[in-house]
């Protein structure tokens, strides 16, 4: 196993942390905003958001990604200036909290002020696309995450259409690490991510899934997202306030495909499923 894939030994650079990839971590969500998907804008006030951020560390989450635009199929983009004026208050509350914060945002003006703020990561869905993104990142110490999208937030799930989703999408990956590696992103300060959700049914989204294995070519920390997703809420006919099980499910059969980082809004549970996992690998002949 390489050395920035996961595994022991290998540590992920960002900012002031270096995160140990040989155990899988917990990005725990912060969703600043009035219309996520997930929790319904609960965070949308600060103190909220911090307070939860604080109940997210208390329970295992080992980064915090804090978000200012809604990324669910449908939404609408938001402002600089109002994105901003969401996650940097947060920022802002959170700085004595010894755990990496994340960011996420696809915007480098974002990107740049919550660096300043204290952000360690920068959660890029647009796996830094837009310009100046990468040069942005690059001038920083942080880690990134790339993620891949079809589309954009607003269309993304109109009839999505891929000839091979795992080719595709490992291709567009392994050319955007290769950029950001041009652009003086250090390997050990990259992430990559499929992007369950974003541009895929959910055939695309279970196919991705159980052909997580191939993303290992690229040599990367992989991270996963499938908390509370709507493929989820397709199969089970349940809300996103009642996908706890299988997202809890979907996490298990991520970590079997070789993701590091579990993004997930429900950290102690997903705490437990990593015990679990972690004593089946440790027993494991
Ligand atoms: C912001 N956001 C929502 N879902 C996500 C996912 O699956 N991965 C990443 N990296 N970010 C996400």
């Amino acid at each position: 196993m390489g050395a920035a894939q996961g595994g022991v030994g290998s540590l992920l650079a960002a900012g002031r942390f270096r995160l140990d990839l040989g155990k899988p971590l917990i990005m725990g969500v912060i969703n600043v905003t009035p219309d996520s998907f997930s929790d319904g804008g609960r965070f949308f006030d600060p103190n909220a958001a911090i307070s939860h951020a604080h109940r997210l560390s208390e329970e295992g989450a080992d980064i915090i990604d804090v978000g200012g635009e809604s990324s669910r199929p449908g939404a609408l983009p938001v402002s600089v200036s109002q994105e901003m004026d969401r996650i940097l208050p947060v920022l802002e509350g959170l700085k004595g909290l010894e755990k990496p914060l994340s960011v996420d945002t696809r915007r480098p003006e974002v990107m740049q002020a919550a660096l300043s703020a204290g952000a360690s990561i920068i959660n890029d869905i647009e796996a830094l696309q837009a310009p100046g993104a990468l040069e942005t990142v690059a001038k920083s110490q942080c880690a990134v995450c790339l993620m891949h999208m079809k589309g954009e937030p607003a269309t993304m799930q109109k009839d999505p259409h891929y000839d091979d989703v795992v080719r595709e999408v490992l291709h567009f990956l392994e050319d955007r690490a290769g950029k950001a590696m041009q652009a003086g992103i250090a390997r050990s300060r990259i992430v990559v991510d499929p992007g369950f959700g974003f541009g895929k049914t959910a055939a695309h989204n279970f196919e991705l899934l159980r052909r997580l294995k191939e993303f290992s070519s690229l040599n990367l920390p992989l991270l996963a997202g499938w908390s509370r997703k709507s493929t989820l809420g397709k199969l089970t006919g349940r809300p996103a306030d009642e996908r706890l099980a299988a997202s809890l499910a979907a996490a298990l059969l991520a970590l079997q495909g070789g993701a590091t980082i579990l993004r997930v809004h429900d950290v102690k549970e997903t705490r437990d499923v990593i015990s679990v996992w972690e004593a089946y690998r440790q027993h494991e002949s």
